[in-house]
């Protein structure tokens, strides 16, 4: 297929007819859809979604839409249960990548003089690889050393005088814990966090704790990897480059397209994939989408750091809390730590939520329930919901070094 990024209507088309031709599962999601009826994107509405169930039923590579003997690499998402979600590339989407990836770390303020550490894990996962070939792109120096052996990351910072970390914001902190203790000499500059929600509380305390500028970066392996999205140093939305990616947003429920500017789950159209395009894929991640001028001067899409996907809402007595909203309202309470697990357990039918989080310092028996009654009051305010509390001491609850999870079901 050839790809013309200055016509994304006609690239749009393209897209229909190669994975119609291709797919015998695309062939009958798009057999209502005549590709010459999109004549503008606003004929983007008339085209059906397409949601992690259809990957999981055309499992593991009913959606290609080009040759299997065209792809060149296999990535793959794993679920919550049964077969991963497989997603697969070209050369050319390869090539692609590196380029928006690398665009998106340059966007970010990294250049060709930067040593980045990757610390996102390296094998199915698409963020080392992805954050790795665009960092290369770039012409930046490349420390591939995946996610995990903290000590090794330490030594490689120091060593190696690593200027921009790249992992998840939740390994971040783990390392920025261990650079405090061990007080490790370091040169980092920026970091770029994405992976899963994270707070401006978390940016404040990683930005001053490690000296950094701390970024977004956001993507999904559907739909490419990361440097789907990535915000420059005003921090005000990440970028997205609309050449590549047609964006919308919908109302979670009922699908319904919003207005621009309105909170909903972010549908994402590409137009620069060969081996498995994805028309209108339901993220499943709330955000907005805005297009005023950003601080940088760039006047294209921006979408707000992602508030939570839409599976992970809990609904506490009637309130809807995203996991991040609690990061945020923890994140004001002063001599916390920022590790925090939330207990989700059902009686009666009713969801009851336990914050279990990290106190900073060991804490007396008094100032430990002090503790509980401040952050319950904290939340109660912020949140509108009454929540149990836990108090941990330092270091018990388990570090993350990929993405972390941060809801636990119990009984
Ligand atoms: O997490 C790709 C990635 C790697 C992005 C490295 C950024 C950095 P998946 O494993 O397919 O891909 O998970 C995608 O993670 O739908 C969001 O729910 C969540 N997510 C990704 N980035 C962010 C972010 C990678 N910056 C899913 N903020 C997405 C919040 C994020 N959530």
């Amino acid at each position: 297929m050839t790809l013309h990024h200055n016509d994304p209507v006609h690239t749009l088309r393209q897209t229909i007819i190669s994975a119609k031709k291709a797919s015998a599962a695309w062939n009958a999601k798009l057999k209502d859809v005549s590709p010459e009826e999109i004549k503008s994107l606003d004929d983007l509405k008339k085209l059906p979604f397409t949601e992690k169930s259809d990957l999981r039923d055309n499992y593991p590579l009913g959606l290609l839409a080009c040759p299997k003997r065209d792809l060149v690499r296999v990535h793959a998402s794993s679920g919550t249960t049964g077969k991963p979600t497989v997603v697969a590339y070209t050369a050319g989407d390869l090539d692609r990548w590196s380029s928006i990836m690398g665009q998106a770390m340059a966007t970010g303020g990294v250049t060709s003089e930067d040593v980045v550490q990757v610390a996102y894990g390296y094998g199915l996962f698409t963020g080392g690889l992805g954050v790795h070939y665009g960092a290369e792109r770039l012409g930046a120096t490349v420390i591939p050393a995946s996610g995990g052996f903290s000590d090794r990351q330490l030594m490689l910072m120091e060593d190696l005088e690593t200027t921009v970390l790249a992992c998840t914001p939740s390994y971040g902190l783990r390392l920025a814990d261990l650079i405090e203790e061990k007080a490790i000499k370091h040169s980092l500059k920026i970091g770029i966090f994405g992976a899963e929600p994270w707070s401006e509380g978390l940016r404040k305390n990683l930005e001053d704790r490690l000296g950094i500028v701390a970024l977004d970066i956001y993507g999904l392996s559907e739909i490419m990897g990361p440097g789907v999205a990535m915000e420059c140093q005003h921090k005000c939305g990440l970028h997205v480059d609309e050449s590549q990616f047609l964006l919308e947003i919908i109302d979670p429920a009922t699908g319904e397209v919003l207005p621009e500017g309105s909170e909903g789950e972010l549908v994402v159209t590409t137009l620069c994939k060969e081996a498995l395009p994805m028309i209108r894929y339901r993220t499943k991640d709330i955000t907005r989408i805005t297009r005023d001028r950003c601080g940088c001067g760039a006047e294209g899409a921006r979408i707000d750091r992602i508030k939570g996907r839409s599976d992970d809402m809990l609904i506490i007595r009637g309130v809807n809390v995203f996991p991040s909203q609690i990061e945020v309202a923890l994140s004001h309470i002063s001599g916390l730590s920022l590790h925090y697990v939330l207990e989700v357990s059902e009686k009666d039918d009713l969801k009851e939520l336990t914050v279990c989080c990290e106190s900073s310092e060991s804490l007396s028996e008094r100032e430990g329930k002090e503790m509980v009654k401040k952050t319950g009051s904290h939340l109660a305010a912020m949140l509108g919901i009454r929540t149990g509390v836990r108090i941990l001491p330092p270091g018990s609850i388990a570090r993350s070094e990929g993405k972390a999870v941060r809801v636990k079901k119990v009984a």
